[in-house]
């Protein structure tokens, strides 16, 4: 055939000397969809840019949307291939498999589209006096979409990931008839409390780099280089965040200064806290809330939202959460191992498989069967197995099965035993110095934000070599006789002094494994953080209203650690760590009570003598959620 083909006359005809750049050339089609780029117009005149793709020869297909600010064209193109299951992302292969319309539109005034941006725009209200909002552009899109593709069946779903999860829940406050089901993912909720700015008012310093990537520019900014290869020394040697800010130009950035005019917990972050927006609105859209035990970006928002939702799930009917193994977005790629942690299979594959697309096309699939979809799916870590519960959490202050607290002992030790004896609180504390000079690093050093071999599992990573540093207090128990299965948010509640006139608490709680552990020796002692937090000591008395401590003051810091869903095993020990640092992801305390912590001066940054109380009438303790066995 070949040597046919040379001795054809057309091919006889090329002459060596002709051009070889201009002739057309048209591709044949190969792919297995159609993908269409349409301006879709919004209620204000602004057209938002939205990529449309199809599967060839779909009929009366679903249309599952995304709403992106990280640039719809990249996220509808993870790679060129003529298979739809190749080119659109990882975590879209079951609703390829199904025959699904996928739809990403860049959010207003980001890549594509027209308009402004503003970051997590907050819906209409005191905060925003414009007429539009991610509210009213889902449901012009929304409104468009169902009207617009001759393959569709008019039925529109909405997921997404972490900002993209934002943008789900932003549909759901007023949503658009044909928006038939909603799966936020590691949703952005509260951006103060526990998501990605702050946490319970302690500052998260890679947000600067990610605001100078988002808004320094329409399409995809960049966070500025360091100038070091450990992160821990750059921003150390930098001071403030607001120095850091200063440093980079980006204190010129509108966020920025944002973020730096509301430090507490004020009336911009209240109003924008989607829980308690969605709280207030009637819920008429069946939404599955999806979260990772480890999401180290967005731990506090879907776990917040589901609560805020499920009292207005008269008939437990729509509201669900389902609670995987994972990290940040996790659930979209391969989930049999986080870090050191092995799962009984791809946990992240089984769930979108089997859990969320029948959910999904039983509201979106024409003739497509009844779920069986429980209230609550979640993976009991520790034993590795899905659990189909009723409700979450399982133990919780104001549930049937209330928290159940472990104390803090004399000689680091930890106990359900509240502290014998009568001491009074004069001895019964341990202390250590917190040097802002010398933070504890929330990871080993060298520390690489940008390293997402680092960045991505680390809330697993293995906590015992902070437990020995004379910063960090660290409190273990017996070995467990028995199993200690919690379900729910521990929380602290922690009597503690400061030298200083504010303080930093970090809290842990911990599984330490036994001395070996023979099916992966390497897991031999290891410390896994099972839920971590920090606590800005100035907000102990109020979120909105902060207030310098006392110096000797023994205070109570009661807060929430994050959700899990762990079993410790006979053998394992429990485990808390206290410590006054968690650098460089949260901006150091300076420990001198200031204004705003964002412009704390070189001279605020003191030492402090912190110390941590198991005496009667002030007996630290986390208070677990412990669930009797099944
Ligand atoms: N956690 C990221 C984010 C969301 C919202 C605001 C800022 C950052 C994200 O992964 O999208």
């Amino acid at each position: 055939l070949a040597a046919a083909l040379l001795c054809s006359p057309a091919l006889a005809q090329i002459a060596p000397m002709t051009p070889d750049i201009g002739a057309k050339l048209e591709m044949p089609d190969l792919n297995d969809y159609v993908k269409r780029v349409v301006m879709i117009p919004m209620r204000d005149g602004v057209k938002l840019y939205t990529v449309i793709v199809v599967p060839k020869g779909a009929q009366r297909a679903p249309i599952m949307l995304t709403r992106t600010p990280y640039n719809a064209a990249r996220r509808a193109q993870r790679a060129a291939s003529p298979s739809m299951l190749a080119m659109l992302p990882q975590g879209d292969d079951t609703l390829v498999e199904n025959g699904y319309i996928r739809v990403f539109q860049d959010v207003r005034g980001k890549y594509g589209s027209e308009g402004d941006y503003v970051m997590t725009r907050p819906v209409r209200g005191p905060l925003n006096h414009t007429k539009v909002d991610n509210v009213t552009d889902a449901w012009d899109t929304i409104d468009w979409l169902s009207k617009n593709i001759p393959e569709s069946n008019g039925k529109v779903g909405m997921l997404g990931s972490s900002y993209e999860g934002h943008t789900v829940l932003m549909a759901l406050v007023d949503p658009h008839p044909a928006l038939k089901v909603a799966v936020p993912m590691s949703a952005m909720v509260d951006g103060w409390r526990g998501d990605d700015w702050f946490h319970n008012g302690a500052f998260r310093m890679p947000s600067l780099g990610y605001i100078a990537g988002q808004t320094s520019v329409r399409g995809a900014g960049q966070s500025p280089a360091l100038g070091a290869w450990d992160d821990y020394d750059a921003y150390l040697r930098i001071g403030s965040a607001g120095d850091f800010a200063r440093k980079f130009g980006i204190d010129q950035l509108t966020y920025t200064k944002k973020l730096f005019a509301h430090p507490a917990y004020d009336s911009y972050w209240q109003e924008q806290a989607l829980d308690k927006i969605l709280a207030k609105r009637p819920l008429t859209v069946p939404t599955m809330h999806v979260v990772g035990q480890w999401d180290q970006e967005d731990i506090y928002g879907p776990y917040a939202t589901y609560s805020a939702m499920e009292g207005r799930d008269k008939g437990n009917k729509l509201n669900y959460l389902a609670i995987g193994p994972w990290r940040h977005s996790g659930v979209n790629y391969e989930g049999s191992s986080l870090g050191a942690l092995k799962f009984d299979g791809d946990t992240a594959r089984q769930f979108r498989a089997k859990v969320m697309q029948p959910f999904l096309n039983q509201y979106l699939k024409d003739g497509a069967p009844e779920a069986a979809t429980p209230p609550v799916l979640s993976y009991q870590s520790g034993t590795n197995q899905w659990q189909r519960l009723q409700r979450w959490p399982l133990a919780c202050e104001t549930c049937d099965t209330p928290l159940t607290p472990v104390y803090l002992q004399d000689g680091y030790q930890l106990a359900f035993a509240a502290p014998a004896g009568a001491q009074d609180t004069a001895g019964a504390y341990d202390e250590y110095v917190a040097d802002p000079a010398k933070p504890v690093p929330f990871v080993p050093r060298p520390v690489r934000l940008n390293d997402g071999d680092v960045w991505k599992p680390w809330l697993v990573s293995d906590q015992r070599g902070y437990a020995d540093r004379t910063d960090v207090l660290s409190y273990v128990s017996a070995p467990l006789k028995e199993a200690v299965r919690i379900a729910g948010a521990p929380m602290v509640n922690l009597f503690a002094a400061t030298s200083g006139s504010d303080a930093d608490w970090v809290v842990k709680l911990i599984d330490v494994y036994p001395d070996e552990v023979p099916s992966q020796p390497a897991m031999g002692g290891y410390q896994l953080g099972v839920a971590m937090d920090i606590f800005r000591g100035r907000y102990r008395n109020s979120l909105e209203h902060p207030t310098a401590i006392a110096s000797g003051s023994i205070e109570r810091y009661r807060f929430a650690l994050p959700n899990a869903n762990h079993v410790f095993l006979p053998g394992h020990r429990i485990a808390v760590q206290i410590q006054s640092s968690w650098f460089p992801l949260y901006d150091r305390n300076p420990q001198t009570f200031v204004p705003n912590i964002f412009l704390a001066q070189p001279q605020d940054y003191q030492k402090a003598t912190q110390r941590v109380y198991h005496a009667q009438g002030a007996a630290t303790a986390i208070e677990l959620p412990i669930v009797p066995k099944e």
